[in-house]
């Protein structure tokens, strides 16, 4: 039997477990990335495990989410991040020189290599043939510190491409209408490995989208084939000796087979408030748009970009609309410079942003009141824009610099506008100067690292205790993404310091919910958080744990979990427990009292856990799926404790 390029990749890094779908396995870690809103932490972790530099063949940390800097403490956190950097042997990717996803691609990724980084959009670089996987800062700390990275072993559903694109339907079509059929829950455990003739038709910025958007359906990672293509991308990138071949065998069995004919598919938008509201953009009818904003690790390419600058060469963008062009990278926005794309957008009235997250992640670029915004992203998350109201829509950037013009979501195959072919060019123009590499062992040592007001230590949670005695301090629905959990936006100023951004625990939906925690943890109780299914979609900020754990949050039962979070929530002694049965959780009500008793009897022996809900005088099961090495995590109260043993 033929092995899979997951198959391969996972059995060539294997360093603990078997390899059957839902067993845990540990698999050695080549790269490493971390970005500043996540990395910060990541670092204040890898400094807490004292070790005197990383072990991996190669670690990155960017600087891409916090580049506003209002106030001392984005550039405080990114020169503690740059000293960091200079002491452990790592590069460090300056702000400005663009979003981590995009310059890894460019500059680091390589096929047959192992990568996890603290972004949930870290299998991007699965565009090149490599294992990419998002995951908490924590786990990013301990492969740097050359542990293994610990997840369920997948299943491999092969994404077959046939056909060919038509004129206006894109990479990020194709993503939308997997959304569309997969949705962006029930995908844990699966790796989307992508094959087909159609395959050899994308390019590798194509793939890319393709792959970024796989963390919305919530899947481990996604993977394309390295093949020419990779290789004519590397070598465009100068890197030609880093490309090598990796392709699944013939004859491989899949778990699943999904085929999508490229040609038949239409320009498609993931309607507000979830990437996976898909509908085809024909079928929205008519809606005024105020904003588009191009650009977001899924598409912000010299492609992506050419394009739309074809588009709109030669003409205005409309009176409502604000447009913002975010380019993806610093190599991105000199070659649409040296190309003389950026002028047509600069001509046409584009805003052009730096090369960074932004608006993505509502650093700036908020839509107005009840606004309507077209976005190049990944996310449409309520709130995330940093507009309540506002309606954000997904589009690939055809569809956005169609609205951009004529003032309305529309179908662009209805504009009478002439399909702009874009090639990719031979050559990109390369200049590492904003990145910094590692310093020799003698230079490391007299580095000192900066630490301003902002810095403050990794919160370590207590052992878990024999029983737990706890109140229901918030019920919640489904796909609770972690985006509601704690926000990003303005209050990401906020990542280095647990104790200010616990403030903001639930602020998108309850803004009293860490008042009322703290008072519970204050009287000895602890906070109890219940979730319907999906709990945890979306981001890898582990502070969607770690806040939670400093107002006392001690267990979250919900319907299920999201693979990142999950992880993120054992990492810090957080213990995640499921229903059973739905009607259990239709009862239970906020302010509920539970009792969970000899819990770390419990689960030591692996028996049932049973909750007394006393305030409505019920008991009832739940179920766990941790693993031993999980099961001790969550008993020294998270990984930092564990290790320290
Ligand atoms: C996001 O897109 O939500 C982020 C911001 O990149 C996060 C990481 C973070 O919260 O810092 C992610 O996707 O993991
Ligand atoms: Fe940055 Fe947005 Fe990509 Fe997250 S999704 S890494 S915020 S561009």
């Amino acid at each position: 039997m033929g092995q899979s390029v997951t198959e391969k990749l996972i059995a060539s890094h294997l360093v603990a477990g078997k390899c059957l779908p839902g067993e845990e396995v540990g698999i050695r870690i080549d790269q490493t990335l971390t970005q500043d809103a996540t990395g910060t932490m990541a670092y204040l972790e890898f400094e807490a495990m004292g070790v005197s530099e990383v072990k991996t063949e190669l670690s990155v940390s960017y600087v891409d989410h916090n580049t506003i800097q209002l106030g001392f403490e984005n550039a405080d956190d990114h020169r503690y991040l740059q000293s960091v950097a200079e002491k452990f042997g790592i590069y460090f990717s300056r702000a400005g020189n663009g979003i981590c996803h995009q310059v890894h691609l460019e500059r680091f990724g390589r096929p047959g290599k192992t990568l996890i980084g603290s972004d949930s959009h870290t299998p991007t670089a699965g565009a090149l043939g490599m294992l990419a996987i998002g995951a908490g800062g924590l786990d990013v700390a301990l492969a740097m510190a050359g542990e293994p990275f610990y997840f369920t072993y997948p299943r491999v559903a092969r994404v077959n491409l046939h056909g060919f694109l038509p004129p206006w339907v894109t990479a990020k079509d194709v993503i939308l209408y997997l959304l569309k059929i997969l949705t962006t829950r029930g995908n844990v455990g699966w790796v989307l490995e992508y094959g087909g003739e159609g395959v050899g038709r994308l390019s590798v910025p194509e793939r890319a989208t393709i792959a970024n958007m796989g963390a919305e359906l919530g899947v481990t990672t996604s993977i394309f084939p390295s093949d020419e293509i990779t290789e004519k991308f590397l070598l465009s990138q100068g890197r030609k000796e880093d490309w090598m071949p990796l392709v699944a065998d013939a004859g491989t069995i899949y778990d699943r087979v999904l085929d999508i004919d490229l040609s038949a598919l239409e320009p498609l938008a993931a309607c507000p408030h979830s990437p996976d509201n898909v509908k085809p953009v024909r079928e929205i009818g008519l809606v005024e748009v105020d904003q588009v904003c191009i650009g977001s690790c899924t598409n912000s390419s010299y492609k992506d970009l050419a394009t739309v600058a074809s588009i709109l060469k030669g003409k205005k963008v409309h009176p409502r609309v604000s447009l913002v062009i975010a380019p993806g990278s610093r190599q991105v926005l000199s070659a649409i410079s040296r190309d003389g794309y950026l002028t047509y957008l600069i001509e046409a009235g584009a805003r052009i942003m730096e090369s960074a997250c932004g608006f993505c992640i509502g650093v700036g670029q908020s839509p107005p009141s009840g606004g309507v915004s077209l976005r190049t992203s990944n996310r449409n998350f309520y709130g995330r824009s940093g507009t309540r109201d506002a309606q954000v829509y997904l589009v690939s950037p055809e569809v956005a610099a169609v609205a951009a013009l004529t003032g309305k979501i529309l179908d662009p195959r209805e504009a009478g506008i002439t399909y702009p072919q874009v090639m990719l060019p031979d050559f990109f123009p390369i200049d590492d100067g904003m990145i910094i590499p590692p310093k020799t062992p003698q230079e490391r040592e007299r580095v000192e690292i900066i630490r301003g007001p902002n810095i403050g230590l990794p919160p370590v949670n207590e052992p878990l205790s024999r029983d737990i005695s706890g109140i229901v301090t918030i019920k919640l629905g489904d796909k609770i993404t972690t985006d509601h959990i704690i926000p990003g936006g303005e209050r990401m100023k906020y990542r280095s310091n647990i104790a200010r951004y616990a403030d903001f625990v639930f602020e998108v939906i309850d803004s009293s919910f860490s008042t009322r925690a703290k008072a519970i943890k204050e009287k000895g109780y602890a906070n109890i958080i219940v979730a319907g299914l999906s709990y945890g979609q979306g981001s890898s900020r582990e502070h969607a744990a770690i806040c939670p754990m400093y107002l006392g949050v001690k267990v979250v039962l919900a319907r299920s979990f999201e693979r990142i979070h999950a992880a993120n929530l054992v990492n810090f002694g957080i213990l995640p427990l499921t229903f059973l049965n739905e009607g259990d959780y239709f009862r239970i009500r906020e302010g509920d009292a539970l009792n969970i008793t000899d819990i770390k009897g419990r689960l030591e022996r692996s028996e049932e856990i049973v909750i007394e809900n006393v305030t409505q005088g019920v008991s009832f099961s739940v179920g766990y799926t941790l693993t031993e090495r999980e099961k001790n995590l969550i008993i020294a109260g998270g990984a930092l404790n564990a290790r320290k043993k």
